[in-house]
Parts: structure tokens; C-alpha cells; sequence
């Protein structure tokens, strides 16, 4: 049997950077991913990290490729009733901005790192059990090239995503789920066609539903529409979807949009989710395993960045100052944090989007709630203050 003193399930962000942040702080560490490397980086995700998640990516050693390319937005750009208005973050949260850098970058420079520093990761482990975290001694069992394998660990970490193991080894009646399942999905298209707008994120109303402009790279655009759950991407050729996208834009900002063949396309569904608690004895949840966002709000990487960010800490408190007073708090600190961000990521949700009950009235009422936000500094400090992230200890005494 292998021995580790956290074993990690989940190779996606949080599983990473989770074991970067014990490695450098000489905890040893094994990760366990179902998929191969490949098919980890091959999932076109999250693109904007708030300024906490861009100082952990430096922190463990991995900023120079971020630092060179990624784009730092210091506003964004809201559209709706056929004009467009600025959010200047930077200026309403002295100074902070967020950068946008892919989920996939971030993810292939985390993993260059571990496997640099000849970190253990098992790649295409199958039947991954987490056995024991109510005990002293936990252990994961899972199976690989016909072979059964072990290890035995002080902590397991569960980074394994929305639909990993480790929640759904929990007894039902030991963890509270809290869910909001929307109405509609979003299609999302990556091209390589410079962004319409290099300095901002677009968001926008319109009464054909919710838009998204992202930039990737000055050569390379993200973009989202709102579509029916029930759509398939066989729907919509790449002709129909910008279009679609040009239509929900202001007529000056459409005539800027330049298009091209789209190198990937695909549907999301939008949820809100959140497990309660995130600790269960030796075992601890982070990132989408313990809670899930809408992208509205570009919340659910930074939420994995900050849960990783306090369980690494509690973890070096207790091999290093052999207190567990942070293992002990870890899950209601996260969960504070976690409400909040709920909180936001789905009222950005309900105002920017088209729901089946919006009709006429309801198109009114959030048009005449954007224009009160763009017009009224303190609402739109309110959204640059929850934009950039809030500190990881706001609200603590
Ligand atoms: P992940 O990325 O799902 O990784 C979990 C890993 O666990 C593995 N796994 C298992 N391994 C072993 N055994 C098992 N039984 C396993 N079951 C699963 C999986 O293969 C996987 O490798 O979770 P993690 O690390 O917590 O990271 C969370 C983020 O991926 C997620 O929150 C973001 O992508 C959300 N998100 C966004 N977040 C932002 O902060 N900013 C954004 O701009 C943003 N945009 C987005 C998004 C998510 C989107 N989709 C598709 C859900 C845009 C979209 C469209
Ligand atoms: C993205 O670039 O994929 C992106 C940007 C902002 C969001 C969600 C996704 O709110």
C-alpha cells in the first residue's frame, strides 16, 4: 500500500493547485484523476481569475506564462435596451482588476509544475473509493491496468468536481443540498477572431435573451449566447450563432464583431448548488464538488482558488503548528464566502437573462434595474466589489 499525507481525487483546478500550495509547504501529496491528462485540458471552461486566484497562481511558482499572457481587464461592459455602459472596476475597488487567462492555460501550467517537480498524479484511475474518513486512518482505493491499488492517507481532498466520488460517498443524511436548476443553458463558441472589445467583458440583456464577449487572447475570442436547455449544438451552425449574438448586442458594438469558423462549440446547463457542510471527519470537499455557480458571475474557478487556498492553510497549521483549528473551521469559512458569491452569481443570473415569465413587465423592470445600476456609483461599486472577488477574510473578526 502507498502512503501519503493528503490524497487528492481530482486532477481539475482545484486538485492542482491544492496540491502545489502542500508541496510547497513540504506536505506530500498523491492526486487521482479519472481521465488522462489530455482529456482534463481539453475542457474549454472558465477564462476570467479574480486577483486572489492570479496571487495563489504566483504564489506556488506558476505566474510567468499569466503574468506574459493573460489580459487584465480593469472594466466591464454592460449592454441592455440597445446601449452599452461601462463598469470601471478598477476605479471602484482601488485599483483591483481581474485577468482574463483560460481555465485550460492555467491548468496545463499547474500541471507542468507537478510534474516537474515529480509529483505523484494517477491518470485513468477507475472505480476511485473513498474508504474511512470517518476513522483515523482514511484510504483510497481504485483500480488501474487490472490491478487494485491502495493508499493510506492522513486527509483525503475532494476536488473531484460536480460529479465526483466523494460527495456522493457521503450518507444522505450527514450533507444538506441546496439547488436552483435554471431555465435555459448557454451555447459557447471559442473562435480565433480578435475580441470586440480588447478592454472589457461584455454582458448583455437583450429580449432575445442573455450575451457574453469575452477575450481569450487579442487573436482569440470566447463568446456565449442563452439558448433552450433542450438545444443541440447541431442547432446552431456557426453562421446561426453569430447572428444570434449580433442581434443581442448594441447596433455599434455588432458592426464591430468580426467573425470566423468556430474551433470549439458546446451547451452548458446553469446551476446553483451548494453542499453543506464541506468537511466530513478526514475529508474535506473544494471547488465544484462542494458547490456549484452559474458562469454568470465567472465565480466557480476563484470559488475552488479561495476553498484550496484555506484548506492548504488549515493543513500546514496542523502538521506545522499541530493545531486542527482550521480543519475545525475550514467548512463554514468556505461556506460564508461560497453563500456570497451564490448570492451573486445568481442575481447577475436573474437580471442579465431572459426566463420564461419575463415578458413584457419583467424586460421593463430589469432594464429599469440596469439603468439604476450603471447611474448609482454605490450599486455599481457593489458589482465591482463582488466582480473582483471579495477578501478571503472579509467579513471575519
Ligand atoms: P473540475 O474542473 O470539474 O475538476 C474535477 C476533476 O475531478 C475528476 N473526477 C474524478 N477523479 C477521480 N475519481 C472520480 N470519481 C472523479 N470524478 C471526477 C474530473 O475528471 C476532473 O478532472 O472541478 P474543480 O477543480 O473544482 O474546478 C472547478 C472549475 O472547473 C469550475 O468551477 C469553472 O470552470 C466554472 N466556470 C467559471 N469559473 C470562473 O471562475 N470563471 C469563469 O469565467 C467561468 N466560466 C465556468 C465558466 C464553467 C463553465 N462550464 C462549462 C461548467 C464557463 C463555463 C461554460
Ligand atoms: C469566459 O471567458 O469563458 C467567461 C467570462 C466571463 C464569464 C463567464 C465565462 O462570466
Amino acid at each position: 500500500m502507498t502512503r501519503t499525507q493528503v490524497a487528492i481525487i481530482g486532477a481539475g483546478p482545484s486538485g492542482l493547485l491544492l496540491g502545489q500550495l502542500l508541496h510547497k509547504a513540504g506536505i506530500d501529496n498523491i492526486i487521482v484523476e479519472r481521465q488522462t491528462g489530455e482529456y482534463v485540458l481539453g475542457r474549454i471552461r472558465a477564462g476570467i481569475l479574480e486577483q486572489i486566484t492570479t496571487d495563489l497562481l504566483r504564489e506556488v511558482g506558476v505566474g510567468t506564462r499569466l503574468d506574459a499572457e493573460g489580459t487584465v481587464h480593469h472594466s466591464i461592459e454592460l449592454v441592455f435596451a440597445g446601449t452599452r455602459h461601462a463598469i470601471d472596476v478598477h476605479g471602484l475597488t482601488n485599483g483591483q482588476v481581474v485577468t482574463a487567462y483560460g481555465q485550460t492555460e492555467m491548468t496545463r501550467d499547474l500541471m507542468a509544475a507537478r510534474s516537474g517537480a515529480s509529483l505523484p498524479t494517477v491518470y485513468e484511475a477507475a472505480d476511485v473509493e473513498v474508504l474511512d474518513y470517518d476513522g483515523d486512518k482514511p484510504r483510497v482505493r481504485y483500480r488501474k491496468d487490472g490491478q487494485t491499488h491502495e493508499i493510506a492517507c492522513d486527509f483525503i481532498a475532494g476536488c473531484d468536481g460536480f460529479h465526483g466520488v466523494c460527495r456522493a460517498s457521503v450518507p444522505k443524511g450527514s450533507i444538506t443540498e441546496f439547488e436552483k436548476v435554471y431555465p435555459f443553458g448557454w451555447l459557447g463558441v471559442l473562435a480565433d477572431v480578435p475580441p470586440v472589445s480588447p478592454h472589457a467583458i461584455v454582458y448583455a440583456n437583450s429580449e432575445r435573451g442573455f450575451a457574453l464577449c469575452s477575450m481569450r487572447s487579442p487573436t482569440r475570442s470566447r463568446y456565449y449566447v442563452q439558448c433552450p436547455l433542450d438545444d443541440k449544438v447541431e442547432d446552431w451552425s456557426d453562421q446561426r450563432f453569430w447572428d444570434e449574438l449580433r442581434r443581442r448586442l448594441d447596433p455599434e458594438m455588432a458592426s464591430r464583431v468580426i467573425t470566423g469558423p468556430t474551433i470549439e462549440k458546446s451547451i452548458a446547463p446553469l446551476r446553483s448548488f451548494v453542499a453543506e457542510p464541506m468537511r466530513f471527519g478526514r475529508m474535506f470537499l473544494a471547488g465544484d464538488a462542494a458547490h456549484i455557480v452559474p458562469p454568470t458571475g465567472a465565480k466557480g474557478l476563484n470559488l475552488a482558488a479561495s476553498d484550496v487556498k484555506y484548506l492548504s492553510g488549515a493543513f500546514i497549521e496542523y502538521y506545522r503548528d499541530k493545531t486542527s483549528a482550521g480543519i475545525d473551521s475550514y467548512s463554514e469559512r468556505c461556506l460564508r464566502r461560497v453563500w456570497k458569491a451564490e448570492r451573486f452569481s445568481w442575481w447577475l443570473t436573474t437580471l442579465m437573462h431572459r426566463f420564461p415569465d419575463t415578458e413584457g413587465f419583467g424586460q421593463k423592470v430589469q432594464e429599469a434595474e440596469l439603468d439604476y445600476l450603471v447611474n448609482s456609483e454605490s450599486l455599481s461599486r457593489s458589482l465591482a466589489e463582488n466582480y473582483v472577488g471579495l477578501p478571503l477574510n472579509f467579513g471575519e473578526r
